[in-house]
């Protein structure tokens, strides 16, 4: 096993991961910005080395300082937690050849999930559902004309080297698709440096539908159930929930298997989400993360399984601990993203905590680094904790996260609690009636009244 883990992150997930490196009697270090000084994670971490600037370019994306740091801390692993590194496959690839274990999968994989074509190809062979559409990349404008004209319109233009929603184009008639083809082929191109694009049907209004799978050094392979993340804003997710609403036993087993089969044949080791679409009871696949995510707490609330430490036990080669009949899927449990931020506005909303009170009681978690007089820099991202609960089933779990958020105290700043709040008050989120588009018109609906 590994004695010393450096964690490449900041904010709450740093601290999850020095949280499961404790449980383990693993030592940890804490790289920071010079704005992340007083961080919670660097006071909890067994040491701390500042790597640069506030700047993310500057710190947590600057690989030399990061590699440096780990050498003069004589750590033997590095996490990437979740954004910055944690999906660059030449990051994954510079830390091995220094002689450090990566904590994810290889930098194979993690390139070939990366190019959305691939990806696709891939997953497609080894029998996962995909979107119809082109065959690999649309490398000419009357090559795609007539694809759309085929499958028939609306068609959506993706960037290969995209996800996340960025760069998208739907055209809704054939007399639109070359200026939307140019546009998404310049647009890939000015974000990712690389202007391949492919077609998709478009689905016009599904559900975000993710499976959690892991995999080891051993031929093993598991799903860990679904999580369902359709109510999103511009492509950032609010609130996640598992299991989905809609799926039944069944449906869950049969793509869950399918799933855990794809990262079998891959040889995936780690832990991994495969984001599909849902719509008309049918899944499609939309793209792979080589990663843990945020809502990963969803899954360890409903499985019971400590994610981050299966991260480390298999990334160090040994077996998964857990295995098909191991765990049992208990009750439900809802993650709320709690943003710095105007609940009206999404304006960011960085300064100074002046109170701080955490939610409790039965089933309540709450992951944060937060503390009472802690500043909230500007730079990063503005999430500052996750409320995730769990109930034994999906009404006591509505009820009790509805009490923690009313008990939770966060002042100084604007939170995106009160919108959590309404948004749990909604008819449609109570009976589990929404998709990805559900939010954004509510939104709309409520402030065009007022
Ligand atoms: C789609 C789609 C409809 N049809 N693909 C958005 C993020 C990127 N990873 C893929 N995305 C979508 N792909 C087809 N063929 C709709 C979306 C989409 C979306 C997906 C998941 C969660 C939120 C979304 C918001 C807008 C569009």
């Amino acid at each position: 096993m590994f004695k010393k883990i450096l964690i490449a992150n900041r904010g709450e997930i740093a601290l999850r991961i020095i949280r499961a490196c404790r449980e383990m009697d693993i030592a940890t270090v804490a790289v920071h910005s010079t704005a992340d000084t007083s961080s919670m994670a660097v006071r909890l971490a067994d040491e701390s080395v500042c790597i640069g600037p506030p700047s993310s370019k500057d710190s947590y994306l600057n690989i030399p300082s990061i590699l440096t740091a780990a050498a003069l801390t004589g750590a033997d692993a590095i996490h990437p937690g979740y954004g910055f590194l944690s999906e660059n496959a030449q990051f994954a690839r510079m830390v091995e050849e220094h002689g450090f274990n990566f904590i994810g999968p290889s930098p194979e994989l993690i390139e070939q999930m990366g190019d959305k074509v691939r990806a696709k190809q891939t997953v497609q062979e080894l029998g996962l559902p995909v979107v119809p559409g082109s065959k690999g990349s649309v490398d000419r404008v009357e090559d795609g004309l007539q694809t759309s004209i085929e499958m028939g319109f609306p068609v959506l233009i993706k960037a290969s080297s995209g996800g996340g929603g960025k760069g998208m184009q739907i055209v809704e008639r054939s007399e639109d698709f070359e200026l939307a083809y140019n546009t998404a082929r310049s647009e890939a191109r000015v974000n990712f440096g690389d202007d391949t694009v492919y077609l998709e049907k478009y689905l016009s209004n599904p559900r975000h539908i993710e499976i959690q799978v892991f995999g080891d050094s051993h031929g093993n392979a598991i799903h860990l159930g679904e999580r369902d993340c359709s109510i999103q804003r511009r492509h950032q997710k609010l609130v996640e929930e598992g299991p989905s609403p809609v799926l039944t036993h069944e449906q869950r087993e049969e793509i869950g298997t399918l799933a855990a089969d794809t990262i079998r044949k891959l040889g995936y080791l780690g832990a991994g989400t495969i984001e599909f679409l849902y719509e008309d009871g049918k899944f499609y696949f939309m793209e792979m993360n080589t990663r843990i995510q945020v809502e990963h707490p969803v899954t360890e609330m409903i499985t019971g399984i400590d994610l981050i430490a299966e991260q480390i036990r298999v990334a160090a080669g040994e077996p998964l601990t857990i295995c098909k009949n191991g765990f049992r899927f208990r009750g439900h449990a809802i993650e709320i993203r709690i943003n710095a931020e105007d609940p009206d506005t999404f304006m960011p909303s960085p300064g100074k905590i002046t109170q701080f009170h955490a939610p409790g009681g039965l089933g309540v978690r709450f992951d944060s680094s937060i503390y009472s007089g802690y500043s909230i820099p500007p730079y990063y991202d503005s999430m500052i904790g996750k409320l995730i609960v769990h109930g034994r089933n999906r009404d006591e779990c509505i009820k009790r996260l509805l009490r923690a958020i009313r008990e939770t105290v966060v002042e100084g700043v604007k939170t995106t609690l009160p919108l959590h709040e309404w948004i749990l008050n909604q008819p449609e989120f109570i009976s589990g009636d929404y998709t990805i588009k559900w939010l954004e018109e509510k939104l709309a609906e409520k402030n065009g009244k007022s």
